[in-house]
C-alpha cells in the first residue's frame, strides 16, 4: 500500500505543535519519496482522510505548494473509484489499473456509508484549489443518490450497492461503517460557510432519526447509542461511536427548533458515558467496544472487545466538550487519559496499542497507528491549547483530524472555483 501515512498524517501535527525542524524533515521526504504511480490496492477512504486531507491541510497551514500539487495530484488518482452505474465509489482502488471493486465482506457487494460519505470535505478543497469542477460533482452526485433512496425510519443503512443503487442490509451505526457520513454531513454546511443548507438539513434530520430509534438511556443513568440491524437495537457502543459527543456538541449551536441546550446536554451525557467506559478498566483506557445488557453498563464483555489501539474518539469529544463549556472537568479526564498512555502504552520507539484494557500489565500489539499523531495527540494538545489556537469559525477538522479551513462566502476566487 501507499507508504509513509504515519509522516503525512503526522505533518500539521508537527506544525501546530510549531516543531519546525521536524515539519521541515517531513516535507523534504514528500518532496523526494511520496508517489501514488504504484501497483498497489488502496481504500480510497484511508487515502482520502489520512493522505488527501494530510497534504491539504499542511498545504493550508504551511503555503507549501508541494502539499497543494501532491493532494491534487492524488485526488486525480482517486477518480476511477466513482466509475460505476450510480457514481458511488468502491472501496478499494488499484491506483496502477485504475479498477475498483468493494470489501468481499460487505453485504451484497456494497458500498460502505462511512466511506463513500466521508469524501465531501477533502473533494470540495480539491476544486477550489486544483480549479476543477469534476472533484466536487462527484461528492455532491453521492448527495443526490442518496437524496433519492427511501430511509428505514430516516436511517441511513451502512451498505448500499453500486450498481444497483439499493441499500444492502438494513445495518445502521453511528460508529464503525456509519460514523463520518454523519461528521460530514454537518461539517459539510459549516465548511461551506453555512451556505449548504442541504447539508445542514440532512446533519439535523438524520440526528434526529437516530435520536429516536438509536439513543437509549441505561438502567444507571448512562446515555449511550447503539446499533440498529433491521429495527433491533445492538445494546453495544463502540469507541468510534464516541466521536458523536463531538459532533452532537459543534452542531448544537446551530440546530433548529431550540434544540441548542438538548444537543449540549446531549453530547454532554455521550462525554460522560464514555469517560465511564474508560474509568471503569484498571488501565483507564477505554475498550474498543463496550455493553449495556447482561447486568453491565459501559463495559466490555467479549475478550476481542477489550483491546484499544490509540484511538482519538474520546479524547475528541472531550476537546470540543472544553471548547464550548470551559468545564474543567473535561481537562481532568483528558489528562488521565495522558497519564494512562505514558502508563501502558508509551514503549521503546514510540507508543503502542494494549490487547487488554481490563489487564493489571499491558501486553502491547507493537502498533502504533498513524491516527495517533494525526489525532490523538493533536486533540490533547488543542485540549491544553487556547481557544483561539484554530478556532472553529475559520478551521473544519476531518476525520482524520486534518484542520482545512471555511470556504469564506466573501472569497469570490474559492466560490468562482466552486461553481
Ligand atoms: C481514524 O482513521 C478516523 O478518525 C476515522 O474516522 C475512524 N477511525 C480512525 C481512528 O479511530
Amino acid at each position: 500500500s501507499l507508504k509513509g501515512a504515519t509522516i503525512v498524517d503526522a505533518l500539521d501535527t508537527l506544525y501546530i505543535m510549531e516543531m519546525y525542524d521536524e515539519f521541515e524533515a517531513a516535507t523534504e521526504w514528500v518532496e523526494r519519496n511520496l508517489d501514488f504511480n504504484m501497483n498497489a490496492e488502496i481504500s480510497v477512504f484511508e487515502v482520502n482522510i489520512r493522505f488527501v486531507g494530510g497534504l491539504l491541510s499542511a498545504y493550508y497551514l504551511s503555503g507549501k505548494e508541494v502539499f497543494r500539487k501532491k493532494a491534487v495530484e492524488l485526488g486525480e488518482k482517486l477518480l476511477p473509484a466513482f466509475k460505476t452505474p450510480t457514481g458511488i465509489p468502491w472501496a478499494l482502488l488499484n491506483l496502477k489499473s485504475g479498477i475498483g471493486r468493494n470489501w468481499p465482506w460487505a453485504s451484497g457487494g456494497s458500498s460502505i456509508l462511512a466511506e463513500y460519505g466521508t469524501l465531501h470535505l477533502e473533494f470540495m478543497h480539491l476544486s477550489a484549489l486544483s480549479g476543477r469542477p469534476v472533484f466536487a460533482e462527484k461528492v455532491m452526485n453521492i448527495r443526490k443518490v442518496l437524496n433519492r433512496l427511501d430511509k428505514p425510519q430516516g436511517l441511513y443503512p451502512n451498505y448500499l450497492n453500486p450498481n444497483s443503487g439499493q441499500w444492502g442490509q438494513h445495518h445502521v451505526s453511528v460508529g464503525g461503517l456509519g460514523d463520518s457520513f454523519y461528521e460530514y454531513l454537518l461539517k459539510a454546511w459549516l465548511m461551506s460557510d453555512k451556505t449548504d443548507e442541504e447539508g445542514k438539513k440532512l446533519y439535523y434530520d438524520a440526528l434526529q432519526a437516530i435520536e429516536k430509534n438509536l439513543i437509549r438511556k441505561s438502567s444507571g443513568g448512562l446515555t449511550y447509542i447503539a446499533e440498529w440491524k433491521g429495527g433491533l437495537l445492538e445494546h453495544k457502543m463502540g469507541h468510534l461511536t464516541c466521536f458523536a459527543g463531538g459532533m452532537i456538541a459543534l452542531g448544537a449551536d446551530g440546530a433548529p427548533d431550540d434544540k441548542t441546550g438538548h444537543q449540549m446536554e446531549l453530547a454532554a451525557e455521550i462525554a460522560r458515558t464514555c469517560h465511564e467506559s474508560y474509568s471503569r478498566t484498571s488501565m483507564k483506557l477505554g475498550p474498543e467496544a463496550f455493553r449495556f445488557d447482561g447486568g453491565v453498563e459501559a463495559i466490555a464483555t467479549r475478550q476481542n472487545e477489550k483491546y484499544f489501539i490509540l484511538r482519538p474518539e474520546v479524547i475528541e469529544t472531550y476537546m470540543y466538550m472544553w471548547r464550548f463549556t470551559h468545564d474543567p472537568k473535561y481537562r481532568q479526564w483528558g489528562w488521565e487519559a495522558v497519564q494512562a498512555l505514558e502508563k501502558y502504552c508509551r514503549v521503546d520507539g514510540g507508543y503502542s496499542g494494549v490487547r487488554d484494557v481490563y489487564a493489571n500489565t499491558p501486553n502491547h500489539d507493537d502498533v502504533q497507528q498513524s491516527f495517533y499523531l494525526a489525532e490523538t495527540l493533536k486533540y490533547l494538545y488543542l485540549l491544553f491549547s487556547d481557544d483561539d489556537h484554530l478556532p472553529f469559525d475559520h478551521w473544519v477538522f476531518n476525520t482524520e483530524a486534518h484542520p482545512i479551513p471555511v470556504i469564506k462566502k466573501q472569497t469570490p476566487e474559492m466560490a468562482n472555483h466552486l461553481k
